[in-house]
């Protein structure tokens, strides 16, 4: 009996919760109105998010008397989900706050389900994803592949980033360069760095200038100490991995946008445990394997799972070296996590 009535009271303090949200929600709305009819709200202009906390954002003026200077935003309940690096039309407020009226059209962003399975955008207008991997914590090349579909199936060019090789020893180099060179074979471009010792920072320099970056991988893997040490007086919450499970600690809450000295920008994103691909289907994972191009549809069977059919082009191109195991195991595996929802 009792076990009922905790889950009916559960239920009653979900839902007050939820209606107490909402009238939140509402009477923020109402304030925005009242502020928007008595005048006191600058004039419409155009700017840029740069940061996302829950129901506020911090929106850089790209024009006029606001280029450069942050405001805290509220925004309307009806703009839907606004991510870091989004054009957005806004109003200032009378203390450096604002009103964030508008969201431009994105030309791309990065999506991933949360952890309900709803799909969120994780950053928008971005030129290249670097997925950031290291000797630790443990690199997962299934989410690395992972995060490639993510990026082909929008049009975003992926670039791998070896990052701590100052911890690169007998132990974990021949495994972790010979996934750096499995990927380099495929077409992608892949890069080594380390924030102690400050190397390899020329060339990712030389990647990132001119050009909107995020960083993403998995917690733990540096991308805030890069940002670092790119752009020194930032000076981000870096975490130390946990000693029991050598993973990172979660230090970074949401995705962040600077600039670079000479152009470009760089969004530091939070680290992530899993990367679920349910809103791709198999044909795009299929396109999402670069080195999959001009086989997909040249299979003896029109619906070939590439499996154990005969005539399959992929397999045929597995035993001729064409594609790697390790790859071909990789799309397998994300075809087989499609169905688990
Ligand atoms: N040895 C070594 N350690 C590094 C290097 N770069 C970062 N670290 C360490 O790795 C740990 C995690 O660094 P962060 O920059 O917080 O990692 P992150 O990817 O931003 O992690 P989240 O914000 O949790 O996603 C810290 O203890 C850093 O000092 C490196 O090049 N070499
Ligand atoms: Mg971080
Ligand atoms: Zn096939």
């Amino acid at each position: 009996m009792s076990k009922r009535k905790l889950n009916r009271r559960q239920k009653w303090r979900v839902e007050k919760i939820q209606k107490e949200r909402a009238s939140r929600v509402s009477r923020k709305d109402q304030e925005i109105d009242e502020q928007l009819s008595a005048g006191e709200l600058g004039a419409e202009q155009e700017g840029q998010i740069i940061a996302h906390y829950g129901r506020q954002v911090d929106v850089e003026g790209t024009a006029g008397e606001s280029r450069g200077k942050v405001h805290r935003c509220y925004m309307r309940a009806n703009i839907d989900a606004l991510v870091t690096g989004d054009k957005v039309v806004w109003r200032p407020g009378p203390d450096n706050d604002g009103v964030v009226v508008a969201r431009l059209d994105r030309f791309n962003a990065l999506m991933r389900p949360d952890t309900r399975g709803q799909l969120k955008p994780v950053a928008a207008n971005i030129d290249y994803i670097v997925i950031v991997f290291a000797p630790e914590p443990y690199a997962h090349a299934n989410l690395i592949d992972r995060y490639i579909v993510a990026a082909e199936s929008t049009g975003i060019e992926p670039v791998l980033l070896l990052n701590k090789t100052d911890l690169l020893n007998a132990d974990n180099a021949p495994r972790l360069l010979e996934m750096a060179e499995r990927y380099q074979q495929i077409g992608y471009k892949v890069l080594t760095a380390s924030t102690v010792e400050e190397d390899g920072l020329t060339v990712l320099n030389q990647l990132l200038d001119n050009k909107v970056s995020v960083f993403v991988g998995q917690s733990g893997v540096g991308k805030s100490s890069l940002v670092n040490v790119l752009l020194p007086g930032i000076n981000l919450r870096v975490g130390e991995l946990s000693e029991q499970t050598r993973k990172g600690m979660h230090t970074t809450t949401t995705a962040m946008l600077f600039h670079l000295p000479d152009g470009g920008d760089l969004i530091d994103s939070p680290g992530i445990r899993e990367f679920g691909l349910w809103h791709i289907n198999e044909r795009q994972v299929a396109e999402g394997f670069r080195e999959f191009d001009g086989l997909l549809g040249a299979c003896k069977f029109r619906d070939c799972r590439h499996r154990q059919e005969p005539g399959c082009a992929l397999r045929d191109a597995l035993e001729a070296g064409d594609i790697s195991p390790e790859r071909f195991e990789s799309y397998h595996r994300i075809i087989d996590s499609l169905d688990e929802f």
